[in-house]
């Protein structure tokens, strides 16, 4: 099964760059940029990911990306990730990055897209993958920080397939940010959010209601809300579901706790992605293999998924066409 898993064309939908920053990688960028680690070995990195909930999380992960300094570091992170994406068969990765933690320890939005795109465009010319890039709004700082983020990223707006909404999720609704979204949708730009992973169902309806948007991230806990599902299902809302994420996060207790059978029961749309694979102990194919051994899915299902997910990518239809 793994061999097959490997081999069938897969889709990442949800990503958050910073999150694939290996321990490795982390070590040797703060080597090459001078920057002090509160830890002595990779092994003590890796023995420090033992999270309670997504605000633990959060801090070790600001903090790790405290190495990422000039464009090269940007270029390198999402190189080393697309590199290994494409040795699990991952065809195509969409990545949010987060422009307000690099903006509060003093780097520009130049120096990240720079580096993002320089990657972009190697990832497509060496390893045949398609990209895209999603900049996220940190949801629990204020929404006019947002808003002059987006402004100032006018230079690069034609280099955004859709803006996203992560970070803190309980206390931080989405219509906090419906002015920002509202201005993305004029300059003409998609629009996912993350919702429904600690959040309650009412902010997976907000997203959808306030925002505008075309994906809900995670949406887990839509199940909570039977009206919701049927809407979901009707309108064949595509939720981004991140399995490990939810284990490492304790959005569930054990990956045979997911509700994904009960949200694929459901009839709803979801596709498999593994949200921060540095933290959270793998990438997609450990996700893909790790539903397997917990729900015995057929090889059907997983085409399915996948499907789905080319299906509602950012991608142009060329490049749909040649992976389905
Ligand atoms: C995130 Cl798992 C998760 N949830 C919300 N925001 C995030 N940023 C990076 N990973
Ligand atoms: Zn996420």
């Amino acid at each position: 099964m793994r061999d097959f898993l490997k081999r069938l064309p897969k889709a990442e939908l949800h990503l958050h760059i910073e999150g694939s920053l290996e321990p490795e990688l982390m070590f040797a960028l703060a080597r090459r940029n001078g920057v002090e680690l509160p830890y002595d070995s990779v092994e003590a990195v890796r023995a420090a990911y033992d999270f309670q909930d997504l605000s633990s999380f959060l801090e070790l992960y600001y903090q790790g990306m405290s190495v990422l300094k000039r464009s090269e570091d940007f270029h390198d992170l999402a190189m080393d990730y697309f590199r290994r994406a494409h040795a699990e068969g991952v065809v195509h990765v969409e990545m949010h990055f987060d422009p307000q933690a690099h903006l509060a320890r003093g780097i520009e939005l130049e120096v990240v897209m720079e580096g993002l795109s320089l990657a972009q465009r190697e990832a497509e010319r060496e390893l045949g993958m398609s990209t895209a890039l999603i900049m996220a709004f940190l949801r629990d700082r204020p929404a006019d920080e947002a808003m002059r983020v987006l402004e100032s990223a006018a230079p690069y707006w034609e280099m955004l397939d859709a803006v996203g909404l992560d970070s803190a999720e309980r206390g931080h609704p989405p219509s906090k940010f419906v002015e920002v979204f509202q201005r993305a949708k004029m300059l003409g730009i998609p629009r996912v959010a993350h919702a429904g992973e600690e959040g309650p169902p009412e902010y997976i309806r907000e997203a959808l209601d306030l925002l505008d948007v075309c994906r809900i991230d995670h949406g887990v806990r839509c199940l909570e809300d039977p009206a919701l599902v049927t809407r979901l299902r009707d309108e064949g809302v595509v939720l981004t579901v991140c399995p490990l994420s939810n284990v490492r996060l304790k959005v569930v207790e054990r990956i045979e706790d997911h509700p994904l059978p009960q949200l694929l029961e459901a009839g709803l749309r979801i596709t498999l992605n593994s949200d921060d694979p540095a933290y959270f102990g793998g990438g997609m194919l450990d996700n893909f293999m790790a539903c397997h051994d917990a729900f015995g899915w057929s090889k059907e299902t997983f085409v399915q998924l996948a499907g789905t997910a080319i299906e509602s990518a950012f991608m142009s239809d060329k490049r749909r066409l040649e992976l389905h």
